[in-house]
């Protein structure tokens, strides 16, 4: 017993530390913030997150190039990736203030290695059949769903019947695979923001009036003055993926966290960062996108957080995340970025 003592309590530590470890999907518009590519660098990176879908609510072509390309060098080449259709496309070019970047076809065309090659966007899943095959094949109340974007493809999901990997309908399954839905959405306790008002607004306002069961919202005001990258751009390793992204996009300016402080709660919860802003309610989105916080005593499942820590603290926290994230990517010896290391695996290949 003794001898063994040892050994066994290793082994129920990584037991322990397995199980701990949360199944995420993220629903990202990855293609004009840069916030989502630190939100997907953080879950990759995660030792207490289990990323098993991604998929991308707009139809920009190289931005599913450009996730395949940052969960290879991240040591995630396995996750398979959807995208809505039908694509376009299109870069991003801000004509409004001139002083942010296109990142995505960039990202694409300079890291060439991921499971979706330049040129084959069209590999990439349907986000709604993929979503019903990975929540099929979940354990009950296991998943946690992460919207950090629009939410059209939420909405086709509720939306869609049963068909070869489940007969549940899309309600159905939602309630019987997810524990909880967290958005990164709309202001607190009102107001009018990009991602329930920037693509399909009434697709959101479904999405989220319909939905069933926990729902955690985090609004514009929980990330936007919370400023990263900066430390990155500075003293991260120059063949870092997420690192060229902001410079792409920001020129060395940091940048708000909207979506970076999405997943840090969806992966770790409260934690010291934040709280919750109410005791009951539940979130309203017209048609128009705008949302209003209903105080009903009588609904207790959903909640919007605030942040808890000062900005600069929350700053920190994920600037910290970023670096480390980036230096477990590195190669040892500064110099050539790992490339090449998952190229030519296919989205349905099992690996
Ligand atoms: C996007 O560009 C590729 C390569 O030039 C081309 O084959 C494809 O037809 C284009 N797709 C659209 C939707 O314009
Ligand atoms: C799903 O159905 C609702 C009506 O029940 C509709 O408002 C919504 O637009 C549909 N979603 C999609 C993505 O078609
Ligand atoms: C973050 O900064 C904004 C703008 O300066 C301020 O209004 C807000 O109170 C700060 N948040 C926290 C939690 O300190
Ligand atoms: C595959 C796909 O794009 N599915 C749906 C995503 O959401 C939009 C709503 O904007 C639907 O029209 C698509 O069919």
């Amino acid at each position: 017993m003794r001898v063994l003592f040892p050994f066994v309590a290793s082994l129920i530590q990584v037991a322990i530390c397995l199980a701990k470890r949360k199944n995420i999907i993220i629903d990202t518009d990855l293609f004009s913030d840069v916030d989502d590519v630190g939100a997907l660098m953080l879950t990759a990176t995660s030792p207490e997150a289990n990323l098993i879908a991604v998929n991308i609510n707009y139809p920009a072509a190289y931005s599913v190039i450009a996730a395949s390309a940052l969960l290879c060098h991240y040591g995630q080449p396995q996750v398979p990736i959807g995208i809505m259709r039908p694509l376009t496309n299109e870069t991003f070019f801000d004509d409004w203030s001139f002083r942010l970047g296109e990142y995505a076809s960039k990202i694409a065309y300079h890291f060439p290695s991921g499971s979706i090659p330049w040129g084959h966007a069209e590999d990439a899943w349907d986000p709604v059949e993929l979503y019903r095959k990975v929540l099929a094949e979940s354990e009950d109340a296991s998943v946690t769903i992460v919207s950090i974007g629009f939410l059209d493809n939420l909405s086709a999901l509720l939306n869609s019947t049963g068909d070869e990997y489940s007969d549940l309908n899309g309600r159905e399954l939602i309630s019987q695979k997810v524990s909880e839905f967290v958005v990164m959405g709309g202001a607190y306790p009102s107001g009018k923001e990009w991602n329930f008002f920037g693509s399909n607004p009434s697709a959101a306002a479904h999405a989220v009036n319909t939905w069933e069961g926990r729902v955690t919202f985090v609004g514009d005001e929980v990330g936007k003055d919370v400023l990263t990258g900066g430390p990155l751009m500075k003293d991260g390793p120059k063949t870092d993926l997420l690192r060229q992204a902001f410079i792409y996009y920001t020129y060395f300016d940091p940048r708000p966290s909207w979506d970076a402080l999405a997943v840090m709660y969806g992966i770790h919860g409260l934690g010291d960062l934040f709280e919750v802003g109410n005791e009951y309610g539940y979130n309203h989105v017209e048609p128009d996108g705008a949302n209003k916080w209903i105080w009903d005593e009588m609904k207790r499942e959903q909640q919007f957080l605030l942040l808890k820590a000062s900005n600069e603290t929350a700053a920190a926290k994920v600037d910290r995340l970023f670096l480390k994230g980036a230096r477990s990517a590195a190669p040892d010896v500064g110099g050539t970025p790992p490339k090449a290391s998952c190229a030519g695996r296919s989205q349905h290949e099992e690996l």
